[in-house]
């Protein structure tokens, strides 16, 4: 199978586990990437059995209003009962780096803000050690150089992402070649650096469910 063809299962898979667990007036959190576009046009073959979405990205936004689907601002809405998103690579624990697209802070508020998180990836991204992918951390503009320090106090080599601004205004370092051990600590730390945005560690709220994409079949890991 191709890695689209991977992708398109675990999205599949994904709107199997939606389907349980939503009803007429749900809304639910929709995350970014290529993996998760596919799940968003999966899901509007279900479009009438749900109200609508919360979207991690303006690109998330766009795709699901391109599918008639409703787009909610979280602040309207109460607490989603399912959030469906991609990662960079996620850990037999469900610890995961996101963020590579530089939606990070609003995938993390989506996670936060639902009841299930509901992690969707080819089996290249699953790894034992996080951080052989760039971790991304979102920084206020004017901090970006104070925080780039205090990131090499932690042993990081943070570079600036250049000519991007997150959905936010805000710029992005990534760390490159930074395996992280105790992802939990970490990323409390980072987040402790004044003018921190978010980091792209998802370990304090993990995926509560992985489907993996694999060549032998999309395995459901907890
Ligand atoms: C989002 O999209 C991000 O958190 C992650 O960076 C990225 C994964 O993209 P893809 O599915 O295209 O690999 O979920």
């Amino acid at each position: 199978m191709t890695q689209d063809e991977l992708k398109k299962a675990v999205a599949e898979a994904a709107l199997e586990e939606v389907k349980k667990i939503i009803s007429k007036d749900s809304i639910i959190g929709v995350g970014t990437g290529s993996t998760a576009n596919f799940f968003i046009d999966a899901l509007a073959e279900i479009k009438l059995d749900f109200d609508g979405a919360v979207a991690s990205s303006e690109a998330t936004r766009e795709r699901l209003q391109a599918h008639g689907i409703n787009v909610y601002d979280l602040n309207g809405v109460g607490t989603l009962p399912v959030y469906v998103d991609g990662a960079d690579e996620v850990n037999p624990h469900l610890h995961m780096v996101k963020g590579g697209g530089g939606a990070l802070t609003r995938e993390k508020i989506i996670g936060a803000a639902s009841t299930k998180f509901i992690c969707i990836a080819d089996e290249s991204k699953q790894v034992d050690i996080l951080g052989t992918f760039p971790l991304p951390v979102e920084v206020i503009p004017m901090a970006r150089s104070y925080v780039a320090r205090e990131l090499v106090k932690l042993g990081a080599n943070p570079v600036y992402r250049e000519d991007f601004v997150t959905d936010n205004g805000n710029v992005i370092l990534d760390l490159y070649n930074f395996p992280i051990d105790d992802p939990l600590a970490m990323e409390q730390r980072i987040n402790n650096i004044t003018g921190v945005v978010t980091n792209g560690l998802f370990a304090l709220r993990p995926a509560d469910l992985l489907l993996l994409g694999c060549s032998d079949g999309v395995k459901s890991i907890t």
